[in-house]
């Protein structure tokens, strides 16, 4: 029994969770337990962004909203000793599963989202864990990924709250909160020092070993500011032009209106028999 603020309804070929309260509105793609939306009503604006050309399949990973990685972020360890191995999906295999809707609840502050996916057990990966996403929509949207070790040895494991922000414009906006160096895959992982002011005028896609618990989008007169905790890293990306026209799920200019900042476990997360981690991220 949902609570009453949340629905669900059919979009394309997944299943739409809505929630609807005092304090914002929100979709969640029950495949893949993929955020879709979320608005404020203090102001209405969209804060994630969805491609015009997302596949709404059931099959395909969503493109847009905040995918999940989990348990490998980026390419699985494998390809460091076999580039040419093809077997492991690129962000791991739950943000391409069906998740089960756990408990909704609507309390004065917001509405309570919890689910977990149908398997956590997956080629790849040998842990015994259990894993929810609590999400929290209220005056802010958090989103907690809860991974807890339910068997008798350690794993390790790596995750990412894979969010992509609405901006106006790439070429006009700057990223506020990043310290310290990134490893830049646009160039073999080479380790280079976070720029600033921290703007954007080709493709980016960098890994910033940095634990800040603060990163505000400046985008004119409007800030996105986004929360991170229980994180070792932040990831940021935009494809640009030629990666966005090569892309099947994302129209060509659809890397002008998108940025990807990115609550990530990088370096690997060990987890002992018992023990729990939550990777935290909250939109404001
Ligand atoms: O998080 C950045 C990144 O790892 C980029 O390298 C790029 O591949 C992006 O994720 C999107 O990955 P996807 O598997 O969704 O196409």
């Amino acid at each position: 029994m949902l609570s009453p603020a949340c629905s669900i309804s059919i979009r394309d070929n997944i299943q739409v969770l809505h929630i609807d309260n005092a304090f914002a509105s929100a979709q969640v793609a029950l495949f893949g337990a993929h955020m879709l939306s979320f608005q404020p009503k203090s102001d209405l604006r969209e804060r994630f962004w969805l491609s015009k050309a997302a596949k709404l399949d059931g099959v395909q990973a969503i493109r847009g909203g905040v995918p999940l990685c989990w348990p490998w972020f980026g390419d699985h360890q494998i390809k460091q000793i076999e580039p040419d191995n093809k077997d492991f999906p690129s962000h791991g295999y739950v943000r391409t599963q069906l998740w089960n809707i756990v408990k909704t609840l609507d309390t004065p502050k917001g509405t309570e989202v919890t689910l977990s996916p149908t398997t956590t057990q997956g080629a790849g990966f040998k842990g015994e864990a259990q894993l929810q996403l609590i999400i929290t929509i209220g005056q802010h949207c958090s989103m907690q990924l809860v991974t807890s070790n339910i068997g008798s040895a350690h794993f390790e494991y790596r995750c990412a709250l894979h969010s992509y922000f609405a901006i106006s414009d790439i070429r006009t906006i700057s990223l506020q909160g990043i310290t310290g160096d990134y490893r830049d895959k646009t160039q073999d992982m080479q380790t280079f020092k976070t720029p600033s002011p921290y703007e954007f005028n080709a493709e980016t896609d960098r890994v910033h070993l940095c634990q800040a618990s603060n990163v505000t989008i400046v985008d004119k007169q409007l800030h996105t500011v986004i929360g991170s905790n229980g994180h070792d890293s932040l990831v940021v990306w935009n494809p640009w032009q030629d990666k966005s026209i090569s892309m099947n799920d994302m129209e060509d200019e659809g890397y002008l209106t998108m940025v990807c900042v990115e609550t990530a476990i990088t370096q690997g997360e060990i987890l002992a028999p018992g023990q729990s981690h939550v990777l935290t991220q909250i939109v404001y």
